[in-house]
């Protein structure tokens, strides 16, 4: 058995967001944001739940504190609530909202625990969704309103800052394929949206710079490596196409300031773009958006086997047995972390990186007492962190590793369906247990290590 040790200032994170566990919807002048809205549509969450409650963060937060200082987790990622703070979008501040954040981050200091706080996980303030939500420009000015605003007033104790959590998920899961809020199935609306978020995060690092002395800003990304389903030509052709949408969508503009020209070929040839024009690309955008950020946060769950559909569009298919996939049907595949980490090096070359989320969502049956025994998110952990271990051997630029989740949430469209974390979260009485994984990435925290079980 060796024992893989982890650079000595590595930090050891969990991660959470607003909307999945604050809860406290119409606390303290909070405005509902789109996914109250949207949990209200007939059939929209699975199981019929809402986020109106979730995990009762927004009440029990100091315990939830001490569940990372149990941990002894180093670092905390977490979203503000735009609708908290700005519940019409834009405009007048609501200070309750920003005092909640106030007392939070100081508690997490005051327990040694360094705050990162993502800006936009999901939860855009309803509000905006009349002129149009991300697909209209108008919103961009908004969202970088919120941003001055909440950096002016956490940025002397918060330094790490990301703009937007998983642009690809807004774009095109809310307003392509209807899946998430608000519910858009208009593929013309796609392409506008992923740009306005992209404009959006340029312009807000400037402003977060302003706002936070010493700021590492940056932007979190779902990342998946596109994997032929078959050595065809076909096969191939179709996983360069998802590569295309998928990742370099939003890793091009950032880094090189441009759209992959064989991606925007493939929007025009579906009909999503009017001869090949991006009208909503406006002259300088593209500057603006490669704004040098200071670190990539990279969400990695999986990698994606991809067919050829019927037009040659890609179609996930994953390549093990059905029995082996997780809750959310996604293939564990530890060796794809490396994998993701290494090209985004070597093709785009961020200054920093941290993997933003990691987990695995498992049916987490509690026994009579309340106990989960989760082993196969043991090994998803293990077999995780030794991935990203080897990347760094690599000459990786990983600085730190945020399990994604520190307790079971609200998992969007799944509603309370999918339980990925290492708290298991009783949603009657809200009671908070670590389950076994809980116990195994404290350990491998205090050893800043972790074994191949060799
Ligand atoms: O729960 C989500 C999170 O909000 C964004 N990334 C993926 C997670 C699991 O689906």
């Amino acid at each position: 058995m060796t024992m893989h040790r982890f650079p000595e200032d590595f930090l050891w994170g969990v991660a959470t967001s607003a909307q999945q566990i604050e809860g406290g919807r119409n606390a303290g002048g909070r405005g509902d944001s789109i996914w109250d809205w949207h949990a209200t549509q007939k059939g929209a969450i699975e199981d019929g739940s809402d986020p109106s409650r979730a995990c009762d963060h927004y009440n029990r937060w100091r315990e939830d504190i001490d569940l990372m200082s149990w941990l002894g987790a180093g670092a905390y990622r977490l979203s503000t609530s735009w609708s908290r703070i700005m519940p019409e979008g834009r405009g007048a501040v609501n200070e309750a909202g920003l005092d909640f954040y106030d007392k939070l981050v100081d508690a997490l200091l005051a327990a040694g625990i360094v705050p990162f706080i993502t800006l936009n996980h999901w939860d855009m303030p309803h509000a905006l969704l009349g002129e149009g939500g991300w697909a209209s420009r108008e919103t961009v000015a908004a969202f970088v309103e919120y941003a001055a605003a909440t950096t002016e007033r956490l940025g002397d104790r918060v330094r790490h800052w990301a703009t937007h959590n998983e642009p690809w998920c807004i774009a095109t899961l809310g307003y392509e394929e209807g899946h998430h809020a608000p519910g858009h199935t208009n593929p013309a609306e796609a392409l506008p949206a992923a740009h306005h978020l992209l404009l959006s995060h340029g312009l807000s690092v400037d402003v977060i710079r302003r706002n936070v002395p010493d700021a590492e800003v940056g932007i979190v990304l779902n990342t998946s490596p596109a994997w032929a389903h078959s050595d065809t030509d076909e096969d191939r052709e179709a996983a360069r196409r998802f590569d295309g949408l998928f990742n370099r969508w939003f890793l091009d503009p950032l880094f090189r300031g441009e759209y992959p020209a064989d991606a925007i070929e493939d929007r025009a040839r579906r009909g999503h773009l009017k001869g090949g024009a991006m009208p909503f690309v406006q002259e300088g955008d593209m500057g603006t958006i490669s704004t040098p950020i200071d670190y990539l946060g990279v969400n990695y769950y999986s990698r994606t086997a991809v067919k050829a559909g019927p037009n040659g569009d890609p179609i996930g298919a994953p390549l093990v047995p059905k029995e082996e996939l997780t809750e959310m049907g996604w293939e564990v595949f530890p060796g794809g972390l490396t994998v993701i980490l290494l090209r985004i090096v070597e093709d785009y070359g961020p200054k920093n990186i941290y993997v933003t989320e990691n987990g695995i969502a498992l049916p987490d049956q509690a026994d009579g007492s309340g106990r989960v025994s989760d082993p196969r998110r043991i090994a998803f952990l293990r077999s995780h962190l030794l991935a990203a271990h080897r990347a760094i051997e690599a000459g990786v630029p990983l600085r730190g590793y945020f399990h994604w989740s520190l307790m079971d949430n609200f998992e969007w469209g799944h509603g309370y369906t999918k339980t990925f974390g290492l708290f298991r979260v009783d949603f009657d009485t809200l009671e908070r247990t670590p389950k076994e994984s809980a116990h195994w990435y404290r350990d491998a925290i205090a050893a800043n290590a972790v074994s191949d079980g060799q």
